[in-house]
């Protein structure tokens, strides 16, 4: 049997918008400038504390790489809640997020969706505002914020969000 408190969740999203570093972020407490590019899908394991309840995350972290595509909907399908990132100073990347929603996911499976601008860095550049992706979220009923995880910004509220608030 499977423990109940165990929630599988994959990153999605194009290349270079900081999947890799929001994890990271959240588990070393760390960021690093230099790039370097996830081949395939990692996974990480983290166990997030509330009160005395303790939710299990496996999070499958994948490569944007459309050479990938078929591997990732694998994982898709079986995790409960997919998390679709974009980087706010790069208005391509939110565009595509329709892309990564409508083409990729199966709507059918009822997955729970997050929607989430990073690179929301203090002084940054913003080059799609909040309510864009405020909306854009509104219209596929996911859950949306933004984040930086060069900042640390509201890094630890998008896991907590992740392990409780669904
Ligand atoms: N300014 C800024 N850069 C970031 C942020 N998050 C990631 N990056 C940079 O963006 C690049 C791509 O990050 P990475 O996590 O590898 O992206 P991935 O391909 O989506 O996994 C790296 O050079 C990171 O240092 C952020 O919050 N702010
Ligand atoms: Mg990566």
């Amino acid at each position: 049997m499977e423990h109940p408190a165990l929630k599988r969740i994959i990153f999605i999203g194009d290349c270079q918008v900081g999947k890799t570093s929001i994890i990271h972020r959240y588990k070393q407490r760390t960021f690093s400038e230099p790039y370097v590019p996830t081949y395939g899908l990692d996974f990480y394991s983290l166990g997030i504390e509330r009160n005395e309840e303790i939710v299990h995350l496996q999070i499958w972290d994948s490569s944007g790489s459309p050479r990938f595509i078929n591997q990732i909907k694998n994982y898709m399908s079986n995790s409960e809640i997919i998390v679709v990132i974009y980087d706010i100073q790069n208005r391509q990347s939110f565009e595509n997020t329709i892309f990564w929603i409508e083409k990729q996911i199966d709507r059918n499976m009822q997955h729970k969706l997050f929607i989430v601008g990073n690179k929301s860095d203090p002084g940054a550049q913003e080059r799609v505002f909040w309510e864009e992706g405020s909306i854009r979220a509104k219209q596929y009923n996911a859950f949306f914020m933004e984040v930086s995880s060069k900042s640390g910004e509201n890094i630890n509220h998008l896991f907590q969000c992740l392990a409780f608030s669904i």
